[in-house]
């Protein structure tokens, strides 16, 4: 079994970043030896300390909505990942398209359609902690991206239609988190997640059942990638669309709305 988790409105409470309510559960799975990983639009400079402070640094993460995946040593394959560069133990593998690129299309694109929208590199630490609630140092690693771009968009509705037309030109996807929207190269969180399982396949010859928990519209590519998922209720003003055969949707928001997922789906097995 594996479960993969968006974190913010998520594991991660929406507004502080908290996820009490959900650490009972995180402790059930670990004695179980069941892997939490991580798939969010968070960075790897974001969920370093963060993997620390939940307890799964064992475990591979998925970061900036599918671009970066991180493998710990035990999930590194010898022939596959073996690199003398690799000193921290961890192997880092992007998956698409890196940020220097993003920005350079993103501002001939600016240019080109005449519309306002903020990119979160360009903004200043102030400004991000406005945005996010994020403290300064957290809101100093949101900024370090590899291969993806939050940006917050300050023009109308139909001229969000017409940019992520150019966008998809360029081979560009735009998806949306909770606070910003993000732009990233052709991948989502399901097609890394399906990264993962295939290379579990590759190093252990099993194929797991696997869990997704996700809260808002750039996490149904993760939940659909999975056997069974939970829809956490979000903070969205629109409902998420999805359709999968085994949906288990939370009456509770946030690190609540995970536990109760959990009890949902693993409840009597973990008993
Ligand atoms: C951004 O990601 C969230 C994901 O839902 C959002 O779009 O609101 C990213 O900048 C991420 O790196 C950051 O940690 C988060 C903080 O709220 O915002
Ligand atoms: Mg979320
Ligand atoms: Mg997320």
């Amino acid at each position: 079994r594996l479960v993969f988790t968006d974190l913010d409105g998520s594991l991660l409470d929406h507004h502080d970043y908290g996820w009490e309510p959900a650490r009972p559960w995180l402790e059930r799975l670990d004695a179980a030896g069941v892997p939490v990983i991580p798939v969010t639009s968070k960075t790897r400079a974001e969920l370093l300390p963060l993997r620390q402070a939940l307890g799964l640094e064992q475990t591979p993460f998925i970061a900036e909505n599918g671009a970066i995946i991180g493998l710990p040593a035990a999930w590194q394959h010898a022939r596959l990942d073996r690199d003398p560069a690799n000193v921290d133990g961890l192997r880092v593998k992007a998956l698409s398209v890196d940020s220097d690129f993003l920005m350079r299309r993103l501002a001939v694109i600016r240019e080109r359609l005449g519309v306002a929208f903020r990119c979160l590199p360009d903004m200043t630490i102030e400004a991000i902690i406005e945005a996010t609630g994020l403290d300064a140092a957290r809101a100093g690693q949101a900024r370090e991206r590899e291969g993806s771009i939050p940006l917050l968009w300050d023009d109308s509705e139909a001229m969000l239609d017409a940019f992520r037309t150019l966008l998809a030109n360029d081979d560009l996807v735009l998806t949306q988190g909770g606070r910003f929207w993000h732009v990233m190269g052709n991948i989502d969180k399901g097609r890394a997640v399906s990264w993962l399982v295939a290379r579990l396949g590759a190093l252990r010859g099993i194929n797991p059942w696997s869990l997704g928990l996700g809260d808002g519209p750039n996490d149904v590519a993760l939940l659909n990638a999975c056997d069974a998922a939970v829809l956490i209720r979000g903070m969205h003003s629109h409902p998420v669309e999805i359709d999968h055969p085994r949906l288990y949707r939370t009456v509770e928001t946030g690190p609540r709305g995970w536990a109760e997922g959990m009890e949902h789906w693993l409840g009597q097995e973990l008993a």
